[in-house]
């Protein structure tokens, strides 16, 4: 498939964050490897003048889905805390560029950055009607943010190229995967995107 971008699709980087890389509190295997494929798909919809929204784990530091106060994850992602960084290669534009937080209430956790955010609202504002998302985790906070995506009607596009996965039993992303594909996500990679 070919796809030319409009001016109606913005760029969604999901979770990129020290404490999801390699020796981070909830590393992601391989997580820091999709971060230069990353950097080229911000910087195609950034010179494109196209918008790009990163989300971002941030929690309290007693935060619900922490072992000890109900949760299953070590702590990870603390508000203001090196480990919710971004990873330090990850290319932020300086321009329409949106940085949307989320699981930042002790009492309540978000997989999907459209839960508890204002990302739908920023999206509608913007026009954008087609979303393009890549990041971390696959099997967590990639899938949800694509049906969540989905559910409210936007035409949603999986970079295959640009998304790692937990894996927390075997085969929990290439599931994952299968789910957002069935629920009419549309799979890409960056060879597809006319540049
Ligand atoms: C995530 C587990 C806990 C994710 C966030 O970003 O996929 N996974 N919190
Ligand atoms: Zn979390």
């Amino acid at each position: 498939m070919r796809i030319r971008l409009s001016s109606r699709d913005a760029l969604i980087v999901v979770d990129m964050q020290v404490d999801f890389m390699p020796g981070g509190a909830l590393p992601v295997p391989e997580g820091d490897k999709i971060v230069p494929r990353l950097n080229e798909y911000i910087k195609a919809f950034s010179s494109m003048g196209l918008p790009v929204f990163f989300t971002r784990d941030w929690h309290p530091e007693d935060h619900i889905s922490f072992k000890g106060h109900g949760g299953v994850w070590p702590p990870h992602c603390v508000q203001d805390t090196p480990g919710a960084q971004f990873h330090p290669d990850l290319f932020i534009p300086l321009d329409n560029k949106f940085i949307v937080s989320k699981g930042t209430s002790r009492d309540f956790d978000a997989y999907s950055g459209f839960q508890g955010t204002v990302l739908d609202q920023l999206l509608r504002e913007r026009g954008v009607k087609r979303i393009f998302v890549g990041g971390v985790a696959t099997d967590y906070c990639v899938k949800n943010t694509v049906i969540g995506g989905l559910n409210l009607g936007y035409t949603t596009f999986l970079l295959l190229d640009a998304i790692k996965g937990v894996d927390v039993n075997p085969g929990d992303s290439e599931k994952a995967i299968q789910e957002m594909l069935e629920r009419g996500a549309i799979g890409i990679t960056l060879e597809e995107v006319e540049l």
